[in-house]
């Protein structure tokens, strides 16, 4: 019986040998995985270990520049700066005389363009008489002539007067000649005594008592009336 058995061994052992060295194997778990009976190259064996890191490469070619970020949050006020040099009192003094001047021009200018407005002129020597043939009281129009940068009318002679008449056309022009100060004493607005006259016979007559200012017809003549009336009103500028 043993040796029955020890012959049944070794029959299955030479057969299991013989099919694993022939070409085209018995693909048994024998032949594969006992060692040192099979002559044919093995599986892979498991992956080695981690290799050490290597040297650091060289730096590549710089790329293009990325897209512009959103503005940042503002940041926070800076502390106060220290208090600056104190100005010099000279350019105070320049600068207060430049704006007096400029105040100067701006006022010449507003009266040149008030000037303007005098359409009607007549001229005697170097003396100007023109009117816009406002009717005005006698206040009024001494501030008229005033803002033009000239006066009323008042002829100092014959021919002046005659200049002056010639503006006068249908109603009577205010002269600048008063005796506001003391009845009977007439002077010009400044105050002034006057050398010529050209009264009307029977004139000034302070008629009512209440005929303080004076005023030239369209015939050259004066005569004494009421500073509250209107009458036409004619500057002088010399
Ligand atoms: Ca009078
Ligand atoms: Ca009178």
């Amino acid at each position: 019986m043993k040796l029955h058995s020890l012959i049944l061994t070794s029959a299955i052992l030479i057969t299991a040998i013989w099919s694993c060295l022939a070409e085209e194997p018995t693909k048994t778990t024998f032949c594969i995985d006992t060692p040192g009976m099979n002559l044919r190259e093995g599986r892979p064996g498991p992956p080695g270990l981690k290799g050490d890191k290597g040297d650091t490469g060289r730096i590549g070619v710089q790329g293009p520049p990325g897209i512009i970020g959103l503005p940042g949050p503002p940041g926070t006020n800076g502390d106060t700066g220290p208090p600056g040099f104190p100005g010099q009192a000279a350019d105070m003094r320049r600068i207060t005389k430049l704006e007096a001047e400029i105040q100067a021009l701006k006022t010449t200018i507003s009266n040149l363009e008030k000037r303007m407005q005098f359409i009607y002129w007549s001229n005697h020597g170097q003396k100007r008489f023109g009117t816009k043939n406002d009717q005005l009281t006698f206040d009024d129009g001494v501030k008229l002539c005033k803002e033009a940068s000239g006066e009323i009318a008042m002829p100092a002679n014959a021919g002046e007067n005659e200049a002056l008449m010639k503006l006068v056309k249908s109603s009577e022009a205010y002269l600048g000649l008063n005796d506001r100060v003391k009845e009977g004493r007439f002077e010009d607005v400044s105050g002034n005594p006057v050398t010529f006259t050209n009264w009307k016979s029977g004139e000034p007559n302070n008629y009512n008592g209440n005929e303080d200012c004076s005023i030239i017809t369209s015939d050259g003549i004066w005569n004494d009336v009421p500073c509250s009336r209107s009458y036409t009103i004619i500057c002088q500028f010399q």
